[in-house]
């Protein structure tokens, strides 16, 4: 999964790659002729004594060397610059394939791989794209070189060579293949550990609330040494592993100088060439043991790539289609017609057969015990989810032949679980309208019944991620005038008046009509007083609608709606 994964995101830096490749290749041409010109000067300088020999074969040697780090600083800064864009240019990848996934998509992913994917993941895979600019080039021209510089250099010496690379390349294969389904284990472990993590700080007010510290702590101590465990693993193959590569070099050492020795006493070497032979022999074991550092690394960076590639291929299930139709300007009524859905994989549709016409000027209500399917039925509308059967509508037009952005635009929503972004009030507020002006978010606030609070804390007051700072009420007030701050044909509130208490909900929908300027509102509710006074109420249960009327009908004829009222009514007159 490598190679395509690195083919695609090279593509854009394929002049830098090549000029890498030609100053690795300068860069390591160099360092292979070093050895031999010293092996001259000792064989043709020092032996003779010519010093002018030295100094001008040691100057050749010295602007060798110039060159070679010229190469070498011009390669790592350009292989530097582009692996590193290729790790911006694959989160950023990542990230706008994740904002396009619906919920489904999302989900099945989980929040804490994706993040260990655009973070961990890419990193593995920039790392090894670095190295792989440096080895790929030098470790086949320093090896195959470095044996034809060392045939040259001494013919019967170079036996050694096929005792000594055949030995050092099986123990590398071998403790290679052990440390490869290490590194998948190691990138699902932070998976988990990332998911363990957010999960405690996502829920400490419960973790306390039930005194779980203890258990938590040891759920957490558990994955962490999972992860320790599987990293010392290999830590102890790498331990291993340079040991063994430092116990060959130099055995081998010793093998040269014992049997170039003796040839040298016999007239049939030189001095010389025995050093250089030496170099020879570093330069190809070295270049035995980066070519199997790859090995090593491939294997995590080709598990890292697939985790991404497996992002970067799935299609969202909710596409802007290839021609969206128009919708026609003025407000568009917005209608669900006979929608059924029913979450992947189970075996019950959460929503049947469901119509229902949403018209500007009216308020629709919807109301129904938890689990009933609202805020299912409420995700419809723009689009967060497609129905499995039936259609949604807009104007009249089936809303998967619309861009969605376009639809998105004309329904403003209040989700069931206020979400509101950090920063200060005013630009939280702004998320909906950025160009809004300060008397239009106090106006909206306002109707939201908000301004009080805000009052006191001033527009610029800080909001934590999620709007963990402020109450339930509070949040859910900001909510609502972050909604009714952006003009639209249909308002959604989904359960959005629960924590209010009686005396502001009532007032904040007196105020609604005027605040959504005779637009389309929906109104999803437990509370009965809520949804009174809607013009249409739609009784939801178990996903169907069983009534549907004005309060005054359902309260006569519907009995689903009679044992919703009644059980509120008791909690009521109980209190
Ligand atoms: C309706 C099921 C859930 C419930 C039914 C989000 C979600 C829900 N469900 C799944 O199986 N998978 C999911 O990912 O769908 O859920 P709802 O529409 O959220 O219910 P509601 O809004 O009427 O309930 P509430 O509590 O907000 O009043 O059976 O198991
Ligand atoms: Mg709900």
């Amino acid at each position: 999964m490598l190679l395509p994964v690195l083919r695609r995101f090279l593509r854009p830096y394929r002049r830098d790659v090549l000029i890498v490749v030609v100053l690795q290749f300068v860069q390591t041409l160099a360092a292979l002729s070093l050895p031999s010109l010293n092996a001259d000067i000792i064989n043709d300088g020092v032996v003779v004594g010519d010093i002018g020999y030295i100094l001008r074969v040691g100057g050749v040697m010295l602007l060798i060397s110039g060159v070679q780090v010229a190469c070498a600083i011009g390669a790592v800064y350009l292989g530097a610059r582009a692996a590193m864009s290729v790790g911006r240019d694959l989160r950023h990848a990542v990230f706008s394939r994740v904002q396009r996934f619906s919920v489904a998509e999302a989900s099945r992913f989980g929040a804490p791989s994706l993040i260990t994917r655009s973070t961990n993941d890419v990193q593995q895979v920039q790392m090894v794209t670095l190295m792989t600019f440096t080895i790929i080039v030098m470790a086949p021209i320093m090896m195959v070189g470095g044996v034809i510089m060392a045939l040259r250099q001494d013919v019967g010496l170079s036996a050694l060579l096929l005792v000594v690379v055949p030995l050092l390349l099986g123990l590398m294969g071998l403790i290679a293949t052990r440390m490869g389904p290490l590194f998948r284990l190691i990138q699902e472990r932070i998976d988990r550990i990332n998911r363990v993590m957010r999960e405690q700080i996502t829920g400490v007010r419960v973790i306390r609330a039930f005194n779980r510290q203890e258990s938590e702590r040891e759920r957490f101590a558990r994955a962490n040494t999972e992860l320790f465990d599987t990293s010392l693993r290999v830590g102890y193959f790498m331990a291993l592993m340079f040991p063994t590569v430092m116990l060959i070099m130099n055995a081998s050492s010793v093998a040269v100088v014992w049997f170039g020795a003796g040839r040298i006493d016999s007239g049939a070497m030189e001095v010389g060439s025995l050093v250089a032979f030496l170099n020879y022999l570093m330069q190809i074991l070295m270049s035995v043991l980066m070519a199997s550092m790859m090995f090593m690394l491939v294997p995590r960076a080709s598990v890292s790539a697939e985790r991404i590639d497996a992002v970067l291929a799935t299609e969202p299930g909710i596409v802007r289609p290839a021609q969206p139709r128009e919708l026609p300007a003025g407000r568009a009524v917005i209608e669900l017609d006979g929608a059924s859905f029913g979450f992947e994989g189970a075996a019950e549709p959460v929503l049947h057969d469901i119509s229902l016409r949403l018209e500007p000027g009216r308020t629709t209500a919807v109301i129904g015990s938890t689990g009933a399917g609202k805020t299912t039925l409420v995700n419809l509308l723009p689009r967060l989810i497609d129905p499995t059967a039936g259609a949604v509508r807009a104007a009249g037009i089936d809303v998967r032949e619309l861009d969605p952005a376009e639809l998105r635009a004309r329904i403003s929503l209040v989700p069931q679980r206020a979400y509101l972004f950090s920063g200060t009030i005013a630009s939280t507020l702004r998320f909906s309208r950025p160009e809004a002006t300060d008397e239009e978010l106090w106006a909206a606030l306002d109707a939201a019944q908000a301004s009080e609070f805000v009052r006191e804390l001033g527009l610029d007051a800080r909001v934590e991620q999620g709007g963990s700072n402020f109450s339930g009420g509070q949040r859910q007030r900001l909510a609502i005038a972050r909604a009714l701050l952006k003009p639209a044909d249909l308002y959604v509130f989904d359960d959005s008046f629960s924590a209010l208490d009686y005396a502001t909900d009532a007032r904040l929908r007196a105020g609604l009509p005027t605040a959504t300027a005779g637009a389309a509102v929906l109104i999803v509710a437990q509370r009965v007083a809520t949804i009174r006074d809607a013009d249409e109420i739609v009784v939801l249960d178990e996903g169907r609608v069983v009534g549907r009327g004005t309060h005054g009908e359902l309260m006569a004829s519907n009995e689903t709606y009679q044992e919703i009222v009644l059980s509120q009514l008791s909690v009521q007159e109980a209190a």
